[in-house]
């Protein structure tokens, strides 16, 4: 039985992590190379946004159960948590899980458990952390066991689906698979299914994947709706009434740093074999692009200034990881449009063009152009910006805007997928 936890990051996944074990009866000392963060953490202060994490972080601290530290402790088991993107050249880059994994070398005991909850290219735990485990005295399989078991956890919903979710756990043998799932039962109700670590790699960057691949499906069909003059979101919902069709939904881009991430790896290690794959992330990656080229057309004159509604990588959370928004918003600029954009969700001064409210970005703007789909936005009312803008055109990327009461108001209207100019219908 895991008394004593290590958690080696306390980002997204790391820190509801480490929260979690320490309010469920096991002891969690949580590292973060990042001092600021370790500060703010042990005063209580998040440095990331999501839902039920204040309480439940007060909760840890206050009952002595949770310590943070920029070291890490010896403990019965250790928790690697740290980001794995990919380069420029879009490989991946496994520096932080090596090099998490040497910092807890120098704490090791026998008997020890280290679990890699970061997603990663399948064979990682065999070819990156092994190697940095083997230059502990101990014997790896016999003295030290290791596993892996991916997170699934979508960000906003982290709580709920960290307790509900079912887990894939492999292990690099079968005594560390067992003694992994012994941890997780401290809080997982979710079914958890037993396998081995490169398995349990690919299952993780599989199942993102999926969600990529159908993203870029989704685009498709929203460029085909366009070119057809058919409603694509109304058509998706259609389709998805067919028992055995779930296409997702299209966007202006996928963010984040898993799904625009996690196939890169597969193309990385197979090349010849991830077509459709690399064809949807090129989709995908597209976006920003095309909405850029739909806001000119629409405009007519880049010499205007757009209102973007929306930073972060998608609906509230503060992330701007991969955000296309940022991507949309280097393309409108490179065309010479002005832009100011507003995120309720986003802290001051993450980004150049933010300004403080939904007002002062429509203040002498063209078009408000919506690429999150923020619950404050969805209630926006054209009079809070109609009289401040120089043109009335809004375009809504994520169909969370009611479009035909701004029509109403007077504002030419697009929407993603349905590329009816809606004034004169
Ligand atoms: N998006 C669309 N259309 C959709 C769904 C999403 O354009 O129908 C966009 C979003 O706007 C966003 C991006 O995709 O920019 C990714 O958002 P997401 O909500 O799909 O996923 P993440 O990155 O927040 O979390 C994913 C989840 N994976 C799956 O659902 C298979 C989560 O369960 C994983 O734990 C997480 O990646 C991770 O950490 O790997």
């Amino acid at each position: 039985m895991t008394k004593n936890l290590c958690v080696i990051g306390l980002g997204y996944i790391g820190l509801p992590t480490a929260v979690m074990f320490a309010n469920h009866g096991v002891r969690v000392h949580g590292v973060d190379v990042n001092q600021r963060a370790v500060e703010m953490i042990s005063n209580k202060q998040l440095h990331i946004e999501e839902n039920g994490l204040q309480e439940r972080l007060d909760k840890a601290i206050d009952s002595g159960m949770l310590t943070v530290s920029t070291e890490p402790v010896e403990a019965d088991a250790f928790i690697v948590a740290v980001p794995s993107p990919i380069r420029e050249d879009r490989t991946a880059d496994l520096e932080y899980v090596r090099k998490a994994t040497a910092s807890i070398v120098p704490y090791l005991k026998k008997g020890n458990l280290i679990i890699l909850e970061s997603t990663v290219p399948p064979k990682t735990v065999e070819d990156v952390m092994l190697p940095e485990l083997e230059k502990s005295s101990f014997k790896i399989g016999e003295e030290l066991f290791v596993s892996h078991s991916p997170e699934r956890v979508i960000p906003g919903r982290i709580f709920e689906e960290l307790e509900q979710n079912g887990r894939i756990i492999g292990g690099i043998n079968e005594k560390s698979a067992e003694m992994t799932k012994e941890l997780y039962e401290a809080f997982v109700k979710g079914p958890i299914e037993l396998t081995d670590a490169t398995t349990a790699e690919l299952v993780k960057v599989m199942e993102n994947t999926y969600r990529d691949v159908n993203i870029a499906f989704a685009n498709e069909m929203a460029k085909i709706g366009e070119h057809l003059d058919v409603n694509i979101w109304d058509a998706i919902r259609f389709a998805n009434f067919h028992p055995r069709v779930n296409i997702h939904q299209p966007g202006p881009g996928v963010g984040g740093h898993c799904i625009a991430v996690d196939p890169w790896f597969l193309v990385e290690l197979a090349p010849e074999q991830s077509n459709i794959i690399h064809l949807s992330r090129k989709t995908n990656d597209g976006m920003p692009e095309f909405v850029a080229d739909r806001v000119m057309e629409f405009v007519g004159d880049s010499e205007r200034k757009i209102a973007v509604l929306g930073l972060s990588f998608k609906a509230d959370v503060d992330d701007m990881r991969q955000s296309p928004s940022i991507d949309v918003i280097n393309n409108l600029q490179e065309k010479g449009f002005t832009v100011a954009s507003f995120d309720p969700h986003v802290k001051d001064d993450s980004h150049p063009t933010q300004v403080k409210s939904i007002e002062e970005a429509a203040e002498g703007a063209a078009m408000v152009l919506i690429l999150t789909n923020h619950k404050e936005f969805k209630d926006l009312e054209p009079g809070q910006v109609a009289d401040a803008m120089d043109e009335k055109i809004i375009y809504d990327t994520k169909n969370c805007i009611d479009l035909p009461a701004w029509k109403v108001a007077g504002f030419r209207t697009y929407l993603l997928g349905d590329h009816k100019d809606n004034t004169n219908e």
